[in-house]
């Protein structure tokens, strides 16, 4: 393969991909061509680095940072505070009962302290706080252990626990539907409370899980002006493009469609004009994965079901939605693609 993504968007963007323990074997040669930077699917959360409180198991977290380093990778850490993948002996007092406000805020400070700082060197950021915001109704954070023992200080407390083990990290906080009008306003009130009370935060990262019809592109726009607004870098930390609208159940597909796959380079080809469009926010576009072969969203919503979310196909080909991107960021070198055409 002559083109990669990372050249193509060299001088834009970091062009990174999820991996984990088997992707860095199946898929390295194609991760190590074709990205400049990697974030740990899964090995980095606190339910597998620290399964119990007196013991951490940084195995298979070490083995994806040395695969970074011997690739010259740059690494994006993900993510040290979630209501999911988390053990609960940070929420309970070991009576049955649930743990104090202080013993918790201990352990989370004890937590970050250890992964930040073993990681420090290589991970050059962190999702400190992950999807902390409510998707719906009137909360605005979500109902979650951290909240329910800690209080609203925990998501604060976080970025200063992250900042005290490792001031050269960068430090953002990171959610989903973050391009959805309701969710963007709640997400934009949480962080410009953070920024405004000087907690150590340094960006937002979107997600981007995004698919064929959904979102639209102005909701995209308006979601990075309103995070960009509040003067923070701005990551996309985990995007893919399902070929599947949200309320879609049908589990009978072996292949995309070839209306799936045309409907998908266009829509990659417009979120990438919109990347490049607002480049002077945005440093970072990171896949949640490598390539269509694997990917969370086999049978996640739905059992059963495949989906070709990604830029390469099961076999690590380029797909035309891989061509479509690569040749927007020649025209943006080239000064004629960038902005303008789609607005
Ligand atoms: C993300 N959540 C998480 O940040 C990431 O750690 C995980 O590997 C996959 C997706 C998005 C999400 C979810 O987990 C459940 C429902 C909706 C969205």
């Amino acid at each position: 393969m002559n083109q990669t993504l990372r050249e193509a968007y060299r001088g834009f963007f970091d062009i990174g991909a999820a991996v984990n323990a088997r992707t860095i074997r199946s898929a390295g040669e194609l991760i190590a061509a074709q990205y400049n930077s990697i974030t740990a699917e899964n090995e980095m959360k606190p339910e597998r680095v620290h399964p119990e409180e007196e013991r951490y198991t940084f195995e298979e977290a070490d083995a994806i940072v040395a695969f970074a380093r011997a690739n010259g990778l740059r690494m994006r850490g993900h993510t040290l505070v979630w209501h999911n993948q988390t053990p609960d002996w940070f929420f309970e007092d070991g009576r049955g009962g649930k743990a104090a406000k202080e013993a918790a805020l201990a352990r989370l400070r004890s937590h970050i302290r250890t992964v930040v700082k073993r990681f420090a060197g290589d991970v050059y950021c962190w999702d400190v706080v992950n999807e902390a915001v409510d998707d719906a109704g009137q909360d605005a954070l979500r109902a979650t252990k951290w909240l329910d023992v800690v209080g609203p200080s925990y998501i604060a407390k976080a970025f200063e626990f992250a900042h005290e083990a490792d001031p050269k990290a960068l430090l953002f906080y990171n959610d989903y539907n973050e391009s959805h009008p309701a969710k963007r306003e709640r997400i934009y009130a949480l962080v410009k409370s953070l920024v405004e009370a000087g907690t150590p935060i340094h960006g937002v990262g979107l997600q981007a899980h995004w698919n064929l019809y959904d979102p639209p592109l102005d909701d995209i726009r308006r979601a990075i002006e309103r995070y960009a607004s509040l003067g923070l870098r701005l990551h996309i930390t985990e995007m893919d493009v399902s070929m599947f609208a949200f309320d879609d159940r049908r589990t009978d597909l072996a292949e995309p469609t070839d209306d799936m796959l045309a409907l998908q380079e266009e829509r990659y080809e417009s979120f990438f004009r919109v990347f490049l469009e607002y480049r002077e926010a945005i440093d970072s576009v990171t896949f949640w994965g490598a390539a269509d072969d694997y990917t969370w969203l086999h049978d996640f919503p739905v059992r059963g079901r495949t989906n070709w979310p990604l830029l390469f196909d099961a076999r690590h080909r380029p797909k035309r939605s891989f061509e479509r991107v690569a040749a927007l960021a020649e025209a943006a070198k080239r000064g004629s693609g960038a902005g303008g055409a789609s607005r």
